[in-house]
């Protein structure tokens, strides 16, 4: 038994070690492929640039910077027949070699749209489109696209019925969307911004806002008369929601960029007069969409977008053999497109959202990402100084070591700040270490949100402080002291280092079972030694001793350490008491070949008394010598004969009473 007992504690130490031994191995695999990986994760538009709000004239990011939408905007969806350019490749080539950060919608009202009929049919690839482009980090602009090819009106009150329940549908389904923006009219005419008719377009945005305000305060993008080129006139008139911006639209063979064309004084007039203006679709050709382009022309829209970060979406994405297609009708390529593949469309578009983009990059350090500042942990120079295999993977890609920092190197551990370091503050606060355990992320994330403006330390704490005594509402620390057990066994705090949780979980799940000493002022041995009442009730069920230490046994004052030898070990055996001929100290002393097969084992060595011992004449007790009795007494000769035994019986039930001398 004792054998075997010695073999299972073996075991577990095995385990120990195999544990430490995986750890190590995962932390190995863990670190080596953490900026390789970084490279491929996920550094998007919107990561960079979280959900967008208007402030005053501009459109600005997460990080309160002014930003600029560079979109691509869809061919009518109800065309899209066969998802062909609804795809995820398709969105990708435009992000990654056009330079694009948006994706348009354009969900037509009329025309086959979304009124006559086709609606189901819509909604699958509208939400495609959302799905992919949020997948890739893209913004997105859903866009109901009030539009008439044939100059009927296009005053959207006439289907403002179908915007409410459009948009009920939409601003709920993409409530926690943060790049879904809401274009609720394309391109009004026959009716006025505000004319205090309840027709126009002022009333027609006060009634599909609150629809979309019930949901999210995401960027809507109303649309103004004349075809979105009257953004002045919303001046005195202003909606009175955040978050809105107005339109301007523009196709620059027909709209000659520069001052003194009337749109494009608009654009100034609505500026100067405090109004946001957004650009949600523009050509470089003529404003039917098809026949000249003026490229020139454009470049001036932009040089007033660009001063502004006037957000833009170029018309549009197919090869529809018209101007304003970016393919040409001859490539049928659905993603992928290489500059031979782009009409004159596509080829300053290309060029001009790389332009964009490469100015967008961030030339210092920044600290913000996907919304959060990170500042209070975080320092690029202190991070790419401490650690040369992320200088050497990102160099001065500000925004890449900021999200290597952000999605590997928090869980790491790793240091990116000299006041912040993150075992310092782990070590320090022992509430923090029950809510977070080893999820070394959410400290850094604490010491943002929290800990900084409590005042909590966050360096120099390299030892554990106020160490757990505490799990699942039992307190272990009348047996329990984290530092003793440590420091008396290697092999735990090998494994377990300075994590005070994972190293009482492994006092409660094998520690006491293997019978470790855990506090000076507890030994198991001594305590079972001491007490025969725990011994009858626990036999070896070790972790039961302890328990009964903490629950009833420091109470009642029992001794805990010191005690040797067993005390009071047991004579009763199936009922008969055998303490007038045994007593287990002496037994086992004068017999060692019995102390050797049995130890401290009580009911094994009587057992081996009553069965064994009695019959081989050995003596248990000083004042029982079977010689002495048999010799010195004729009648017991004559009634036992060799029946050892029967002498230590007639002592224990005659003899003693008698007081017949059996020394
Ligand atoms: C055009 C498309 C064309 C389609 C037509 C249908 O390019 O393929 O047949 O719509 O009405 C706009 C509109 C936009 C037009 C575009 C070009 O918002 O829907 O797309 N345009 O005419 N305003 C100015 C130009």
């Amino acid at each position: 038994m004792k054998q075997s007992r010695m073999k299972q504690s073996r075991m577990k130490q095995r385990l120990v070690s195999l544990g430490l031994a995986l750890m190590m191995v995962l932390s190995i695999v863990f670190m080596l492929p953490a900026v390789e990986s970084a490279k491929a994760a996920a550094d998007t538009p919107f990561s960079r640039h979280g959900k967008l709000h208007v402030d005053g004239i501009y459109l600005k990011d997460s990080s309160n910077n002014k930003f600029q939408l560079r979109g691509a905007s869809l061919h009518g969806v109800q065309w899209d027949v066969g998802y062909n350019y609804i795809s995820s490749e398709s969105f990708r080539t435009l992000r990654d070699s056009f330079g694009v950060n948006a994706i348009r919608i354009p969900v037509y009202v009329t025309q086959g749209g979304y009124t006559e009929g086709s609606a189901a049919a819509m909604d699958t690839r509208i939400q495609n489109a959302v799905k992919y482009a949020t997948d890739l980090g893209l913004y997105v602009l859903i866009d109901w696209h009030v539009h008439d090819a044939y100059g009927g009106t296009t005053n959207p009150n006439v289907w403002k019925g179908s915007a409410i329940n459009f948009f009920n549908k939409y601003a709920n389904m993409y409530k926690s969307y943060g790049n879904v923006l809401f274009e609720i009219c394309n391109e009004p005419v026959n009716t006025q911004w505000y004319d205090g008719s309840g027709n126009d377009l002022y009333s027609y945005a006060n009634a599909v806002i609150p629809v979309i305000r019930k949901y999210t305060d995401a960027v809507v993008v109303v649309g103004t008369n004349t075809w979105s080129q009257e953004p002045d006139k919303v001046i005195g008139h202003k909606l009175s929601y955040s978050n809105i911006t107005y339109t301007v639209h523009f196709y620059s063979a027909t709209h000659i960029g520069g001052d003194g064309n009337w749109v494009y004084d608009n654009v100034k007039k609505a500026l100067d007069g405090g109004i946001p203006v957004f650009c949600s679709e523009f050509g470089v050709c003529d404003a039917s969409g098809n026949g000249n382009y003026n490229t020139g022309s454009a470049d001036k829209w932009m040089e007033l977008f660009n001063k502004y970060d006037i957000s833009y979406f170029c018309w549009h994405l197919s090869n529809k053999g018209e101007s304003s297609a970016y393919l040409k009708t001859s490539c049928s390529k659905r993603s992928g497109w290489t500059d031979s593949d782009l009409t004159t469309t596509g080829t300053w578009f290309k060029k001009t959202c790389l332009a964009g983009a490469a100015k967008e990059k961030p030339t210092g350090p920044v600290t913000i990402y996907e919304g959060v500042d990170y500042a209070k942990v975080f320092d690029y120079n202190y991070y790419v100084n401490k650690y040369p295999d992320i200088k050497k993977a990102f160099g001065n890609d500000y925004y890449a070591v900021l999200r290597h920092f952000v999605v590997y190197g928090m869980r790491e551990g790793r240091q990116a700040k000299s006041n912040f370091n993150v075992q310092s503050y782990k070590n320090a606060y022992q509430d923090l270490r029950l809510a977070f355990g080893n999820d070394l992320k959410k400290y850094y994330e604490h010491y943002i949100r929290n800990g900084f403006r409590e005042g909590r330390k966050a360096t120099g704490v390299t030892t554990v402080k106020n160490p757990v005594t505490k799990l699942n509402g039992v307190d272990y620390s009348k047996v329990y002291d984290y530092y003793y057990y440590i420091n008396k066994y290697a092999d735990i705090k090998k494994a377990f280092g300075n994590d005070d949780i994972a190293t009482l979980r492994h006092f409660i799940n094998n520690g006491m079972k293997e019978g470790r000493q855990a506090k000076a002022g507890f030994e198991l041995r001594s305590y079972k030694y001491a007490y025969r009442d725990l011994r009858a009730a626990f036999g070896n069920d070790n972790k039961a001793y302890y328990m009964h230490y903490i629950r009833n046994g420091y109470k009642e004052k029992r001794v805990a350490t010191g005690v040797k030898e067993l005390r009071n070990a047991t004579t009763v055996y199936q009922g008969v008491d055998y303490s007038r001929v045994y007593d287990f100290t002496y037994y086992v002393k004068h017999n060692p070949d019995v102390y050797k097969a049995f130890g401290n084992d009580e009911n094994a060595v009587l057992r081996h008394f009553v069965v064994h011992g009695m019959k081989e004449g050995r003596q248990a007790k000083d004042t029982f010598n079977l010689k002495a009795y048999r010799s010195r007494y004729a009648d017991l000769r004559k009634a036992f004969g060799n029946d050892n035994k029967a002498y230590y019986m007639h002592y224990i039930r005659n003899g003693y009473k008698e007081k017949r001398n059996a020394r």
